[in-house]
């Protein structure tokens, strides 16, 4: 199984779907008055000003995800990942990272030894990871002006997940969506902006659904969605 995979696995055990009430209580005023702050306190990654307009139109419970493994931020996973995580953790600057959260690659909440060995491993096989894993969470920071796809966290059998974009060129047109594994289907959204993923009703709670993102350029992503009871 690729490492990518097994990643999408970890971060269920991981919890993160506990966070999404953060979001839910202080609600539509800190929407309002301060947007940015609000992306930030949902998931790590802070949306740049000139995209948060069409942030705040996606549907409820979506959220900004980053790349694992690029913490630079390019959107691609390869040497150069290796070396900017590397040197960061050698000064103890892991902080100052375009995408710390995206240098936690074992999900354990620290940057560390640990993750440039696994990467390093990663690219033993091949000198970029073909499909990195996209992904979000709130214990590390990212602030990667890059960020291009929001998404929901989980879903139950019988309802959707939502995959929307956010960047310029991005859309319904120019990109795909397929399932890669699990019980469910993907949809262009209404709005052209994303793709709705449909959980079959029989979708097993504790499975995931794995759906293979393609964007311009031969940019390949999985994103694993958790069904949830
Ligand atoms: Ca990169
Ligand atoms: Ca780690």
């Amino acid at each position: 199984m690729v490492p990518q995979e097994s990643i999408c696995e970890r971060k269920m055990r991981s919890g993160r779907s506990a966070f999404p009430a953060l979001a839910f209580g202080l609600g539509l005023l800190i929407a309002i008055l301060a947007p940015v702050t609000m992306m930030k306190a949902q998931s790590g990654l802070v949306i740049s000003n000139k995209n948060i307009g069409t942030f705040l139109n996606f549907p409820e419970g979506v959220i900004p995800l980053f790349v694992v493994a690029d913490v630079n931020g390019d959107g691609v996973v390869d040497a150069a990942d290796e070396a900017m995580l590397k040197k960061a953790i050698l000064n103890g600057k892991t902080a100052a990272l375009p995408c710390e959260a995206a240098g936690d690659l074992n999900l354990d909440e620290q940057v560390n030894g640990d993750d440039v060995k696994m990467l390093h491993d990663w690219l033993q096989k091949s000198p970029t990871v073909k499909i990195p894993a996209l992904y979000a969470t709130t214990s590390l920071p990212c602030r990667n002006p890059n960020a291009f796809v929001a998404a929901t966290l989980s879903a139950s059998p019988g309802s959707s997940a939502f995959i929307r974009f956010f960047r310029a060129g991005l859309n319904t047109k120019t990109c795909r969506a397929r399932i890669h594994a699990g019980s469910a289907s993907v949809v262009a959204s209404p709005t052209g902006d994303g793709f709705d993923v449909r959980v079959f009703g029989n979708a097993k709670p504790g499975k995931l659904i794995v759906v293979l993102l393609s964007i311009p350029n031969g940019r390949n992503y999985y994103y694993s969605i958790p069904v949830v009871p």
